[in-house]
């Protein structure tokens, strides 16, 4: 009754905007793909507010940015190899440096030794490996003349004196920065082909004042313009239009602990999440995840009818770092063998109880269920309440049998016979084809 109330920007049905993020629900899994002038700082992609740089003493990392060994094929490559359906590259981060060879900037790829035009090399790249395009764009803009000093800007005023901040924001006109972002929104979007997500980030209200409204971003008119110029589009819910029924097509909790997941079950959700804290390549950070830890959240991720999307931050030369590299190659080996326990699932139904340290995930067309074994539980699994219900039981990644204790010893419980020893796979998934 409350979703009535709300109003609405388009005129979509339920029924079409299911099938608009079909593909999107059933992928599951994407990469994020965080890449600016930050990566030379190599210190955080908020750098410029962190410390407070102007202008001109982040103007070096303009003059020196030189990606000569950027290869968008190895990064697609990778990506595929990793099982991730799509990838979300950013355009623009909040520093303002485009990627992209926009009309309505110098402050761009094209002026700078990489001469060209990143934004497409990355589309061809990763659309010949199949693999769905998604555009980040930040609505913040620290480099750009009438973006508003405001609580998030490097030049914020210490204190909060009303007078420091119109003195600062004299001769900047927001109206001018808004058509500035759908200019180039309207670039994104006409000159790529079709373009699968927009991930737009991000709208924030008022800071003592010193903030913005959604009218102030123009958050209405750039979904209604993004919608005109690419109608199967997905687009992220950070424009701040959450008065409205159609706003957003996907929540995104981000950097969410796995176990804070469950309280988006029923939602469309998509947690972003790093390898190691940073979204921009951040040389000293000692903080990676480990591989099991990369599985534990996709397969949670899964398990509460969410998808997941792993970022990159690749160096100042355009390369994956072999860290990442690392983790991405970890996570192949384990999607290689396993991936139909993520590609199509959701949650399990409430009849079937996940056993200790495990997680469950469901393919409802197929109706087989996935225990994925987090801890290996050494040479038998009770699976509770599910005598009867199970036909056919195997592991994925070899489709070897897993023979069933048939006695009723167990009564309503079904016990599985496993090896002593745990195969050798990061995280094992028995299969449960179920009656
Ligand atoms: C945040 C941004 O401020 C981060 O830099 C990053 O892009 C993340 C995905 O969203 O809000």
């Amino acid at each position: 009754a409350q979703a009535q109330e709300k109003k609405r920007i388009g005129n979509e049905t339920p029924a079409q905007k299911q099938k608009r993020m079909e593909w999107w629900t059933h992928d599951r899994f994407g990469m994020f793909i965080h890449w600016g002038l930050y990566a030379q700082a190599a210190r955080h992609e908020w750098v410029k507010r962190w410390e407070r740089l102007t202008n001109d003493q982040y103007q070096p990392y303009f003059d020196m940015f030189n990606p000569d060994m950027f290869d968008p094929k190895a990064w697609a490559k990778s990506a595929k190899a990793a099982g991730m359906k799509y990838a979300v590259l950013t355009t623009k981060h909040h520093e303002g440096f485009c990627l992209f060879d926009s009309k309505y900037t110098d402050y761009k790829a094209t002026n700078t030794a990489a001469k060209r035009d990143l934004v497409k090399e990355f589309v061809d790249a990763f659309r010949a490996e199949g693999i769905k395009i998604g555009f980040y764009y930040s609505l913040l803009d620290w480099h750009h003349p009438d973006f508003p000093i405001d609580a998030y800007h490097p030049q914020q005023p210490a204190g909060d004196a009303d007078t420091a901040y119109a003195r600062l924001n004299k001769g900047r006109d927001i109206a001018k920065y808004r058509q500035y972002m759908k200019n180039q929104i309207t670039e994104l979007l006409t000159k790529y082909g079709k373009i699968d997500i927009m991930w737009l980030d991000f709208s924030y209200p008022g800071n003592n004042g010193h903030g913005k409204s959604s009218e102030d971003w123009g958050s209405v008119e750039l979904l209604k313009l993004i919608r005109k110029l690419q109608p199967g589009i997905l687009v992220d819910n950070r424009l701040g239009l959450e008065a409205y029924e159609d706003g957003a097509d996907f929540l995104t909790p981000e950097q969410v602990k796995p176990e804070e997941l469950e309280k988006f079950r029923g939602q469309t959700w998509e947690t972003c999440q790093t390898f190691s804290g940073s979204w921009g390549y951040f040389r000293d950070e000692n903080t990676w995840k480990s591989t099991h830890d990369l599985l534990a959240l996709l397969i949670t991720s899964v398990s509460q009818g969410g998808n997941l999307i792993l970022n990159v931050g690749p160096t100042a030369r355009g390369v994956f770092d072999d860290r990442a590299q690392l983790a991405l190659t970890n996570i192949s080996n384990w999607m290689k063998f396993n991936n139909r326990s993520i590609y199509g699932c959701t949650y399990a139904p409430d009849t079937y109880k996940a056993p200790p340290n495990t997680l469950l995930t469901y393919n409802p067309l197929t109706k087989r269920l996935y225990v994925h074994l987090m801890e290996y539980p050494g040479s038998t699994l009770t699976l509770p309440g599910y005598k009867g219900k199970v036909k056919y039981c195997q592991f994925t990644h070899d489709n070897s049998e897993i023979l069933r204790d048939k006695t009723d010893a167990a009564g309503n419980d079904l016990i599985l016979k496993l090896p002593a020893q745990k195969p050798n796979v990061e995280v094992p998934v028995i299969e449960l084809v179920l009656n």
